[in-house]
């Protein structure tokens, strides 16, 4: 079986790697509909596999002649159309990048590798957040071992988690900063080059962040744990271009074994293990990026939790991870379970 797949939003960063996702992982594409606004219909997106596209004016209804649709937009806009495209018999699946739907109840929020089968249970889905995806990619597998307790979270987030103007930003102020002049910012809060931003997103009144916040509430949802369940998050910009860094500890129920953590963590799809520090190997930005994979590495028992914690670093591509492959498994899971179906057509 093959579908009508529509991208909403595909020059952005998101956009183009969802496209590339497609190609790359041979998904089973009839037809691929680009839709964008005013200022790029008209314009043609150039693929490998599907030729030239033209990328047409969004139009709800021709959204939803589509079997399943990306959204790489801004919430606002998923808030605006999302429900209409999915509503009814001949509605297409959605799977939206944004914020806009992750915390209602009914609407899943999913990572395939920890719970693929929430998409059976509505034709909307959403893809969580860059951070949380990548950290739970090495969490599970060890709260499926382990049982966990607690989640403290520390993170080095790569300039792409503001799209492309971010990472824009960040290349072009270091030139500037290399040739003496002054270094502007728009999309970061305070000049990224050559600095640490304690902050991504804005503040709220607990005094955490909402990227911090985000975390916290989606790590709960994905995983099915309680809504108190203890997770803090400390989020941190840093000049890196497209991966994402996470120091995570863990308590956990049952006592930990370092060398199983590993071997688990090692089997586990979507990870792989980089821990040799004898050989000066653990995961890093500059070898996570592009890849499907996050790495998990730096495992060791906890200082503070002793047999009952562990602490590790993770690194992981955001706009593969943490957005566009996993919204493209997302597909691929409901394509499997038949959850996507390709619309008999005219
Ligand atoms: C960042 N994690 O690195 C954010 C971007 O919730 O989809 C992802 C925003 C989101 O800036």
């Amino acid at each position: 079986m093959s579908y009508t797949v529509g991208i909403v939003g595909a020059t952005g960063a998101v956009g183009k790697e969802i496209k590339d996702c497609l190609e790359n992982r041979n998904f089973p594409v009839a037809q691929l509909r680009i839709f964008g606004s005013a200022r790029s219909a008209g314009t043609t997106v150039q693929t490998e596999k599907y030729g030239s596209v033209t990328v047409e004016l969004f139009d709800r209804a021709a959204a939803r002649e589509c079997d399943v649709v990306f959204l790489a937009v801004s919430g606002d806009f998923a808030l605006e159309h999302a429900k209409a495209l999915v509503e009814g018999d001949d509605g297409c699946v959605v799977i939206d990048n944004s914020s806009a739907f992750r915390y209602e109840k009914d609407i899943p929020l999913v990572v395939p590798e920890i719970n693929g089968a929430e998409t059976k249970k509505c034709k909307l889905i959403a893809n969580p957040n860059c951070t949380t995806a990548i950290g739970l990619m090495a969490i599970w597998p060890l709260h499926q071992l382990y049982g966990l307790k607690k989640i403290i979270m520390s993170t080095y987030q790569a300039s792409s988690g503001a799209g492309q103007e971010g990472m824009d930003e960040l290349q072009q102020g270091t030139q500037k900063w290399l040739q003496g002049d002054k270094v502007e910012n728009k999309i970061f809060a305070h000049p990224l080059p050559f600095n640490v931003i304690p902050q991504i997103d804005k503040f709220m009144d607990n005094g955490y962040t909402k990227e911090e916040m985000k975390v916290a509430w989606e790590s709960r949802k994905i995983c099915s744990l309680p809504d108190d369940f203890p997770v803090s998050c400390s989020a941190v910009r840093i000049p890196t271009i497209r991966a994402h860094s996470e120091v995570i500890i863990v308590e956990t129920e049952k006592p930990v074994n370092v060398e199983e953590a590993r071997r688990v963590l090692a089997d586990s799809p979507g990870v792989k293990l980089v821990d040799d520090p004898a050989q000066l190997q653990y995961p890093m930005p500059l070898t996570a990026t592009g890849q499907y994979d996050i790495e998990v590495g730096r495992i060791r028992k906890s200082l503070i939790f002793g047999d009952h914690g562990l602490e590790f670093f993770v690194c992981g591509d955001q706009l593969l991870r943490g957005a566009a492959l996993n919204a493209v498994l997302v597909a691929e899971e409901m394509a499997n379970n038949g959850s996507l179906k390709a619309k008999a057509k005219a």
